[in-house]
């Protein structure tokens, strides 16, 4: 087969250059924000922005809630780049144009990845409110074959059949413990594995329920996908869930999930959020 969706190692190198020359920061750390977790870009210092319409061969994003730009800056000194706002399949994306700015991180020199996520919980002894550190995922669309890295495989990105049982490295999974720990998190900080699907309707009883028994403790739209093209160029991935709703699993609910509810956790959270991931950035070691 072609190419699978015309973005090659010299297009990605290309948008990586042209970011490279209109800004002095060389981020180590790229930070994801998921629905409602805009406000970690704000956070940064000594900003240059982009509108993602003026990075050539960015895709743009067109759900409400999800801001468009991609930001370089300094948290607490330390250079980052931040995507305000991500693609999802549902958008009807090709799914090697979601996770396109992975590549592209990992050409700024990007060695460690932060990506957040508005999730649905499952587990019962989650709540609303809840920031789940991913330990693993399920990529439910990987087993019907849409997986970012279906296609010819460039070598100089990664190999052809990466290993996925290390995706979410074990040592920044302790380190966010620890500063949860340290911030006084520890009571709505909680661990699990994040199921993704295509969305864009919500789940169904029975599919909650199904998930539930695959081993699901959350379930989402995102995150998965760019951590398999993060981890396949060797970029380390840390990733977090907040619990935005719970999942219904039973017929006698009268509980609807609904994006607004999704925003509106994402407030009230978002500053312990931000706190979590800037004190890690401050923490986290670099070559
Ligand atoms: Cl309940 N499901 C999915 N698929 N994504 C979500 C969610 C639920 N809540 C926030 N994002």
């Amino acid at each position: 087969p072609e190419s699978n969706s015309g973005y090659s190692y010299e297009d990605c190198k290309a948008t990586a250059d042209w970011l490279l020359a209109q800004t002095d920061i060389r981020p180590a750390v790229g930070v994801v924000c998921g629905s409602g977790l805009g406000g970690l870009a704000d956070m940064l210092k000594d900003q240059v922005a982009f509108n993602y319409k003026d990075i050539p061969n960015f895709p743009q994003s067109t759900v409400h809630g999800h801001a468009g730009r991609l930001v370089f800056g300094t948290l607490k000194g330390r250079p980052c780049v931040c995507m305000q706002g991500r693609f999802h399949l549902y958008e009807g994306y090709p799914i090697q144009k979601i996770t396109l700015p992975m590549r592209i991180f990992k050409l700024l020199g990007v060695e460690t990845v932060i990506l957040t996520n508005a999730a649905g919980g499952l587990n019962q002894d989650f709540k609303v409110g809840d920031i789940m550190i991913m330990k693993d995922h399920l990529n439910m669309p990987g087993f019907a074959g849409n997986n970012p890295l279906a296609g010819p495989n460039d070598e100089r990105f990664g190999v052809r059949f990466p290993c996925m049982s290390d995706a979410y490295d074990r040592e920044l999974q302790q380190l966010a413990m620890d500063v949860g720990q340290e911030l006084g998190y520890a009571d709505f900080l909680k661990e699990g594995v994040y199921c993704v699907l295509g969305g864009p309707s919500f789940e169904t009883i029975a599919e909650c329920r199904m998930l539930q028994k695959l081993g699901a403790d959350a379930v989402g739209m995102s995150t998965v996908h760019e951590a398999i093209v993060a981890r396949h160029c060797g970029i380390r991935v840390f990733a977090l869930s907040l619990i935005t709703n719970q999942a219904v699993t039973d017929y006698d609910s009268e509980e609807k999930a609904n994006h607004e509810e999704v925003l509106q956790i994402g407030k009230l959270r978002a500053e312990q959020l931000e706190r979590l991931v800037s004190t890690m950035v401050t923490r986290i070691e670099h070559n």
